[in-house]
């Protein structure tokens, strides 16, 4: 299984938003065939696998090990369950349940009333952790929540002071961080911000400065009150604006690339009604940029799955305060010698 996990990881660039998936083929004590899942759309990871077992007639004899449940469906390939009972395996050794509703643990049963010797949940918490996004999405039925921002060494993330005073933005990023926030929007497929990050900074939200797409861009804009020459409005990639039902159609409204979805904004649910919206669109990553009002928010309703903090070595002795951080565990740091990249997750316990 800790094979199947390392063949898992090289459909890191071309699975999503299917899961990564690794197989492996045992006959007699000897890995006679490994396969993964390469590229969403492609053959998975088992027919890979089996593809690659020089002779055929062994595998009537052989384990097949499988981080995630085979398919039982017909979605862009026919079932991986039918399949491996086609093939005459004995026995199969699974990571985990898919919770994809259309296999939901119908996969299993295929196997097992062909017969099949069927084990699950073997290194069950690797195979689950290594597709997070995915199983959060499918669990959760949200996207995957990835919150991010920069703070000074005193731990301000702007220096706008409460009476609106100071020169803001203040830009805490290096060439080198840039790029690597460009690589962070990359691998989302939404990003958003608030109504008054989208004013104070103009950000274009865009990847420029990593291979991969540009996220769908998100913006809250309750009133409908952003100008229409931002850049979040200049075509460049689609833009999505959240606008209280009660708004007339804003100046934007109509713009290439810009569409206006009406949400609730009194009863203190729009943070759900985006997400219920971005699961509508299978919008499986959201990267929130700012401001501190709504990665509080976000915080504070407990919607969020992983936050990027690039801490800086200067000093700002005021301005406003970065979020309070939750409870939760460093799991990965970089640095370019003054900025400090952390990523920070909850202690997290999926149930497919
Ligand atoms: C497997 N093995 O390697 C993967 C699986 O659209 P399709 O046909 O590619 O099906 C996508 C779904 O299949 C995906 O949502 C997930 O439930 C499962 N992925 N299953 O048996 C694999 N990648
Ligand atoms: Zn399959």
């Amino acid at each position: 299984m800790f094979r199947c996990l390392q063949l898992a990881r090289n459909g890191f660039y071309g699975a999503a938003p299917n899961p990564m998936v690794g197989a492996v083929i045992v006959c007699d004590g000897r890995i006679i065939g490994e396969g993964y899942h390469i590229r969403c759309g492609g053959p998975h990871a088992e027919v890979n696998a089996i593809r690659s077992v020089k002779d055929a007639g062994l595998l009537r004899r052989s384990t097949i090990y499988v981080s995630l449940e085979p398919c039982s469906h017909y979605g862009k390939t026919p079932p991986c369950a039918d399949l491996i009972v086609g093939k005459g395996f004995p026995r199969v050794v699974v990571g985990c349940l898919d919770p994809f509703a259309k296999v939901a643990g119908r996969g299993i049963r295929k196997l097992r009333d062909a017969g099949i010797e069927v084990t699950v949940g073997v290194l069950e918490d690797k195979c689950l952790e290594l597709n997070r996004r995915f199983m959060t999405f499918q669990t959760c039925r949200r996207p995957y929540v990835s919150l991010k921002w920069a703070e000074s060494a005193d731990g301000f993330i702007d220096r706008l002071r409460a009476d609106g005073c100071g020169e803001r933005p203040y830009r805490f990023s290096s060439d080198y961080t840039q790029m690597l926030t460009h690589r962070y929007r990359a691998g989302h497929q939404a990003v958003l911000v608030g109504t008054g990050t989208a004013l104070a900074d103009d950000p274009a939200l865009t990847n420029r400065l990593w291979p991969g797409p540009s996220p769908l861009r998100l913006v809250l804009d309750r009133r409908g009150r952003l100008p229409h020459d931002l850049k979040l409005f200049d075509g460049s990639a689609p833009t999505r604006v959240y606008v209280d039902s009660k708004t007339a159609a804003p100046d934007y409204a109509g713009r290439p690339g810009v569409t206006c979805v009406p949400v609730d904004f009194d009863g203190g649910m729009v943070l759900k009604e985006v997400m219920n919206d971005l699961y509508a669109l299978s919008v499986q990553t959201l990267l929130v940029e700012g401001g501190k009002q709504l990665l509080d928010s976000f915080i504070s309703d407990g919607l969020w799955d992983e936050i990027r903090i690039e801490q800086t070595d200067v000093f700002l002795n005021e301005g406003v305060p970065a979020p309070v951080r939750p409870r939760g565990r460093v799991e990965l740091s970089e640095s370019d010698g003054h900025k400090l990249i952390r990523i920070w997750s909850p202690v997290r316990h999926f149930v497919p």
